[in-house]
């Protein structure tokens, strides 16, 4: 069987490089990328015209601003609103706000495939009037070109009821292999009157880590051939598939690895 001292000191430093990389990784699934997803952090504008200060977002000076709920003319708060959302802002056409996030830290799993995302948002406008707000995800790779999009599209007045209120709207997806960040544009388009109410909040941004791969080394089978691949990877050997030696994905590579693949190959639970 498997012994510390099969894997040898080889991989000892292959640990400590993989403890660095996973550290930011173990943050990155399953929690909202953005910063101030909410319009919470900061102040509101007190008329939705004037600009103000928006921790954690890309503004233009183009109008989009931050207004808190039962301001006049504004919609109301609602359960899980919060004091503040997103608004175009006033005399803008069109008002834009961003964010960049980078994923270097998941470039192994996202090369290898099957990092999925949830992208969610409420999105909304004011009455009868048709400004709506979108959200457009670009997928950058290594030379920050766009590999892919993904999106949301806000509703018009219609399907607010001619309301002035905010809709959930939410998609998924997979990350684009070779994707190294990720911008998410939130986009304000006003379609009626001088002032765009197209209103945005609690948009979120999250990922989920690939299922459990027991088949190590790829050949459709699992089985010692995966054990006798782990090993050798761990011991600092060549790594053909690019497998992810943490296995059962506590952040480290070593010895829990292998039991957990035992265990697996036993019949057991993947992790
Ligand atoms: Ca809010
Ligand atoms: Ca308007
Ligand atoms: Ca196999
Ligand atoms: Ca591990």
């Amino acid at each position: 069987m498997m012994t510390r001292d099969r894997i040898g000191a080889a991989h000892v430093a292959a640990v400590v490089f993989a403890l660095a990389a996973n550290a930011a990784m173990a943050q990155q699934y399953g929690t909202n990328l953005l910063v101030n997803p909410g319009a919470e952090q900061g102040p509101a504008s007190p008329n939705g015209s004037t600009l103000v200060n928006i921790p954690g977002w890309d503004t233009f000076g183009d109008g989009f601003t931050v207004v808190a709920y039962g301001t006049a003319g504004f919609p109301t708060s609602f359960p899980g609103s919060g004091r503040n959302f997103f608004v175009g802002g006033a005399d803008s056409q069109f008002s834009t706000a961003s964010q960049t996030i980078n994923l270097n830290a998941l470039a192994g799993d996202i090369e290898r495939g099957g990092v999925a995302f949830q992208l969610s948002a409420q999105l909304g406008g004011a009455g009868s009037q048709d400004d709506s707000a979108s959200i457009t995800l670009l997928w950058l790779n290594a030379a920050g070109n766009s590999i892919g999009t993904s999106g949301l599209l806000g509703p018009l007045a219609g399907e607010r009821g001619n309301q002035t209120r905010l809709l959930t709207r939410s998609t998924q997806g997979l990350i684009p292999p070779q994707t190294k960040s990720v911008v998410l544009v939130l986009f304000m388009a006003r379609n009626v009157g001088t002032f765009n109410d197209a209103s945005a909040d609690n948009i979120s941004l999250t990922l989920t880590q690939p299922p459990c791969e027991p088949d190590i080394n790829q050949d459709g089978n699992v089985d010692q051939g995966d054990l006798d691949y782990l090993i050798n990877v761990l011991a600092g050997g060549s790594n053909p598939v690019g497998a992810d030696p943490d296995f059962n994905r506590d952040g480290n590579a070593d010895q829990g690895d292998i039991d957990a693949l035992v265990n697996v190959v036993a019949g057991g639970a993947c992790p």
